[in-house]
């Protein structure tokens, strides 16, 4: 056995220098998260909001009041995070439902970073 046999041997588990660049990394990545979000204006009915965030949402009167609060007061708020199909299906639900009603009510989504 010459000293460089020795010098270049990988232990188990050591890799060699030209795998840093070429090794990949197990992709557990989860799928990106959508925020829905309502905007505020000022023609759509408080109580039509309200009514939104119990049908499309899931919440009860107290939480939907509340959420429909802060859409007032601050401008906006997020309302739900789903994956993309399914704050596409909740955004086209409010657009409609608010069409349907007459109401310039808003809804959007966006990545969550
Ligand atoms: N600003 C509206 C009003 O005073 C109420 C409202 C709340 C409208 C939330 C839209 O997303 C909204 N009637």
């Amino acid at each position: 056995m010459h000293l460089d046999d020795i010098m270049m041997a990988n232990s188990p588990g050591d890799e060699d220098q030209t795998d840093l660049l070429t090794k990949t990394k197990p992709k557990t990545k989860r799928p990106p998260l959508y925020k829905v979000m309502l905007l505020n204006d000022d023609f759509t009915p408080m109580e039509f909001v309200v009514h939104v965030l119990e049908r499309f949402f899931g919440l009860n009167h107290a939480q939907a009041f509340e959420i429909m609060l802060t859409v007032h007061k601050k401008g906006l708020a997020v309302v739900g995070v789903f994956s993309h199909e399914i704050a596409e299906t909740k955004v086209a639900q409010v657009m409609d439902f608010a069409r349907r009603h007459q109401h310039p009510l808003q809804c959007t989504m966006e990545k969550e970073e």
